[in-house]
């Protein structure tokens, strides 16, 4: 029995049903996202997202992700969003730049607007890197996603 037992916890809620989510990928590395949004779209299915309440958008690079979500979470249609996509040390020459400034801006957009969003940019020193991690990240970010999309609204319903 733990010392807290007597007080109230909210229960993790990875319930997807119901639940509408917004995707945007960056495409800078294309195989690196297909594999992110493979991982991520059948992990919300598995959640019971249902695929018509998902929508899925892609912009050029990750430095692009922060405007789009900001405008998808502004329009109120989205319990949580998903960002997606690479930066890879091995090839870009400004790697802290672009992994830095797409972080800060996701995180800015979440806090501004209220809508919890999940940070599946992987930052990796290589290719191989990446695609052994992007299944597995993507699918992290839709648990994520659903998780706090329903812990919010406990929250601000008490
Ligand atoms: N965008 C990425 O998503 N990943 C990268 O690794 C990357 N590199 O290497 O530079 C990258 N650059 C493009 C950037 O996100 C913008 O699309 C571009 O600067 C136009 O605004």
């Amino acid at each position: 029995m733990s010392d807290y037992d007597s007080i109230e916890e909210i229960d993790i809620n990875r319930d997807g049903a119901g639940l509408r989510i917004g995707i945007v990928a960056a495409r800078f590395s294309a195989d690196i996202t297909d594999g992110l949004l493979a991982g991520c779209t059948a992990e919300l299915a598995k959640l019971g997202v249902n695929s018509d309440d998902i929508l899925i958008a892609t912009v050029p690079g990750a430095l692009e992700l922060p405007l789009a979500l900001q405008t998808m979470a502004e329009s109120g249609r989205y319990d949580a969003l998903i960002a997606l996509g690479a930066v890879i040390r091995g090839e870009t020459y400004h790697f802290e730049i672009v992994s830095n400034e797409s972080a800060r801006g996701i995180t800015e957009v979440q806090l501004e607007t209220g809508v919890p969003i999940a940070n599946g940019v992987l930052t990796t020193e290589d290719d191989d890197q990446a695609e052994a991690r992007m299944m597995q990240k993507g699918a992290d970010c839709a648990a994520a996603a659903v998780e706090m999309a329903n812990l919010l609204k406990v929250l601000g319903a008490s």
